[in-house]
């Protein structure tokens, strides 16, 4: 297996520096579109498959150093009580949406048997590819805010008056979510993943006391039950959380392109930094792309260790070409001597 990117979640300085992108399997691809065109987006989820055709198709088409499983963040909900849709242009739905301490008994502890299709999708590809597959989950405060919401939010108002209103129930939900985030984790560690990514979009909506007090133990708890493979913490606007983002167990800070690539190596010394292309970048001339690529890989040399992605998901207006393009700059890339 082709294991620079184990290398470099590990702390590793490597030859080249990984690539992959978060958000690789998706509609800019046309062979993704193909499938998708025949199957709803729950049933590629729920039919191993077709979900792992669809995980290896950037690694054919891109030549990346890692595959991300094909699934979604909500996926474990239907195994605990809770119904998803998804809504072209709606976007992901959740009911019931839990709101109060009496609604919190609607949401029971995964039933892991509820969603074995996971864990079958994960077996065929540990079968199947010559690169890491990463599985991942989302933090149990990501999880709760589409929960709380009913749906995708911009201000996330029912999910802050919950936690202010409320705190004990919160720290309920939030202890009840992160068991089941370990269980659905530990059970992926089972079927074979080489690395796991926690997605905690939605973090950084919080004060750094907030995020202290509601975030920062239940993150701890998930990473520390976590130890055999290398964990990768997604968290964009991390900037003002740095000191709580550090006490976690985290291998891998993953970073969004508003804090510059050299200030977060110096903020997260020990660990190694995943990104941080703005994936709008792709919609623009090479030029520019390449320039913004070459500086984040010149301060990516000050991290511990550095793997080149996009700070969030590629775009739907992507051009694969574009992104092949900059896979081999990546892997091509000589560092000036230092
Ligand atoms: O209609 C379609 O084809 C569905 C679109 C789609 C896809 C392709 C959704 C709905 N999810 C996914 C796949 C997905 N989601 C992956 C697959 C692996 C890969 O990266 O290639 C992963 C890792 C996720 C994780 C995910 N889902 C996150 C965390 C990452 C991030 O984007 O911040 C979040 C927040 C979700 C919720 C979700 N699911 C789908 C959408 C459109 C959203 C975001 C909605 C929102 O902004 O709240």
């Amino acid at each position: 297996m082709r294991d620079i990117f184990i290398k470099a979640c590990n702390g590793l300085k490597t030859d080249y520096t990984p690539v992959w992108f978060m958000r690789q399997a998706g509609r800019y691809m046309p062979e993704y579109q193909r499938v998708r065109q025949k199957y709803d987006f729950l049933t590629m989820c729920r039919t191993p498959e077709i979900a792992a055709e669809v995980t290896m198709q950037p690694v054919r088409i891109l030549d990346v150093d890692a595959a991300i499983l094909f699934s979604d963040i909500l996926i474990p909900l239907e195994a605990m009580g809770i119904k998803i849709e998804f809504i072209e242009e709606k976007g992901p739905q959740v009911h019931p949406a839990i709101r109060t301490s009496a609604q919190l008994n609607q949401l029971k502890p995964l039933e892991i048997e509820k969603i074995q299709y996971v864990f079958e999708a994960i077996r065929i590809l540990i079968r199947e590819l010559n690169v890491p597959l990463i599985g991942f989950a989302a933090s149990p405060f990501t999880l709760a805010t589409y929960i709380i919401e009913g749906a995708s939010s911009k201000e996330f108002i029912n999910s802050k008056k919950f936690m202010f209103s409320d705190k004990e129930s919160f720290h309920k939900l939030m202890a009840m979510l992160t068991d089941s985030m370990l269980l659905y984790l530990k059970e992926q560690l089972k079927a074979g993943v080489n690395a796991i990514q926690i997605f905690d979009t939605w973090a950084g909506i919080l004060s750094p006391f907030d995020y202290e007090l509601f975030v920062k133990p239940y993150v701890k708890r998930l990473i520390e039950g976590l130890k055999s493979v290398p964990v990768i913490y997604f968290c964009p606007n991390a900037t003002g959380l740095a000191d709580q983002i550090n006490e976690t167990e985290a291998d891998v800070l993953s970073i969004d392109w508003r804090i510059d690539i050299s200030d977060a190596s110096r903020l997260f010394r020990e660990k190694t930094i995943q990104g941080n292309l703005d994936p709008l970048t792709l919609l623009g001339s090479e030029d520019e792309i390449f320039k913004r690529t070459t500086y984040i890989l010149t301060g990516g040399r000050k991290a511990r260790s550095h793997i080149f992605n996009l700070g969030h998901g590629v775009n739907i207006h992507t051009k694969v070409d574009t992104l092949k393009k900059l896979v081999d700059f990546v892997h091509n890339f000589k560092h000036k001597e230092e």
